[in-house]
């Protein structure tokens, strides 16, 4: 016999659909939360039979597991982690764990692919086109490579997942898999798929209202409450306010904290790991323990959300040759124009601010992180420059 362990998420479940496609019914498949494994992984090693081989992937043990699976290892036990999450690659000291999280040409991996990977090099499953394209839309999306690639199908399959439950899609996965020659959505899919797409555009335009920022140590973060999308909105936000090194998304109904970014600079896993969860350099989460409400709960509450950029004008617009104007809450405004192309210079209430930017997005920045300032509409702009032609005016007389 054999019994999977696996995350609940997509790159988890496929690699159930995956097991369950490879053994049929010699295997269990058990699909946890981060928080469930450890009890999973304790109550396999008092009750069930020994000879069962067990898998875990996409997920990690606590210290107490590791010790545990460790012993159950030298006393000839058969088990097998698989993994790609950074905050896991001491694992790898282990005759028993497989973690890689980039591979040889580069590639970043998931749970799915690396056991489809293990499953046809111990020839318990034979490969084939159909295969290889769902396990490759489940990297995609886990990874996030589905963006840049322009990849919808992945992205589509995530919307999938989370619009059935876990069993019904099981179900529809192995049929499809089994018996089509490449992966595809069928009509009624499709259809509902177009639906969510809408209603995920919705969510997102909503949430983009109610991000706060705040400081954190040296970094700037935008926190917002969200049950669902955490993503996709994660995405959309850092795209949105490209100034957050990172935005933190807060659960509070399960009390989780999911943080994202689409930066390179910062590295989540740490950041997580310092409130005691993990995850990867771009995506990564923590419970929201005591410190963690202080911190992002707490002292955060009673500011006031972001505004977001105009978005229909026509003649106030970045990086423009006339300059650009920003506002804030105290009705200040701010004009940011270049001198030259490598030196950008903003004036506050017509007043040079100290100090000259090397490119607009410098600018930019310095602005929405210590004033929290959005682009202005074409009405303020065109009063803006109205009010400069009066001013020059009379200084000419
Ligand atoms: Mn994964």
């Amino acid at each position: 016999m054999y019994k999977l362990l696996s995350h609940n998420d997509l790159d988890g479940v496929g690699c159930g659909i995956l097991a369950k496609l490879a053994f049929g019914d010699q295997v269990k498949v058990r699909y946890n939360s981060i928080s469930s494994l450890n009890r999973e992984v304790e109550w396999f090693l008092e009750n069930d039979q020994k000879d069962t081989f067990l898998f875990i992937t996409d997920l990690s043990v606590n210290e107490e597991n590791e010790k545990r699976l460790e012993a159950f290892f030298k006393a000839d036990g058969k088990v097998q982690l698989i993994d790609h999450h950074k905050t896991s690659i001491h694992f790898n000291d282990y005759g028993w764990a497989h973690v890689v999280v980039e591979d040889e040409e580069g590639k970043l991996t998931s749970a799915t692919s690396l056991f489809y990977e293990y499953l046809v090099t111990h020839q318990f499953i034979s490969p084939s086109d159909t295969l290889a394209e769902f396990v490759e839309l489940v990297r995609q999306y886990d990874t996030w490579e589905w963006e840049k690639n322009n990849n919808h199908q992945a992205h589509r399959l995530n919307a999938l997942f989370f619009l059935v439950s876990i069993e019904e899609f099981e179900e529809k996965m192995i049929d499809r898999l089994m018996s089509s020659a490449h992966f595809y959505f069928d009509d009624f899919e499709k259809r509902i798929l177009d639906m969510e797409d809408a209603k995920i555009e919705r969510y997102i335009r909503r949430k983009r209202r109610e991000v706060v920022q705040t400081k954190l140590g040296a970094h700037f973060a935008g926190i917002v409450y969200a049950e669902s999308y955490h993503s996709e909105l994660g995405n959309e936000l850092g795209k949105e306010f490209p100034h957050l090194d990172y935005i933190v998304i807060l659960n509070m109904g399960g009390k989780r904290v999911g943080f994202r970014t689409i930066h390179d600079h910062i590295d989540l896993s740490e950041v997580a790991g310092h409130f005691g969860g993990g995850g990867h350099a771009k995506a990564s989460g923590c419970s929201l323990t005591e410190e963690a409400y202080k911190k992002f709960v707490a002292s955060t509450f009673l500011l006031e959300p972001l505004r977001e950029d105009a978005k229909q004008n026509r003649y106030n617009l970045k990086r423009s040759s006339f300059g650009s104007l920003y506002k804030n809450r105290k009705d200040d405004i701010f004009f940011v124009y270049s001198i030259n192309e490598h030196e950008w210079v903003i004036e506050k209430n017509r007043i040079k601010v100290e100090g000259d930017f090397g490119s607009f997005e410098e600018a930019e920045k310095f602005l929405k992180r210590n004033d929290e300032a959005w682009l202005a509409w074409d009405d303020t702009f065109v009063s803006f420059l109205m009010d400069g032609i009066k001013r020059d005016k009379k200084n000419i007389k």
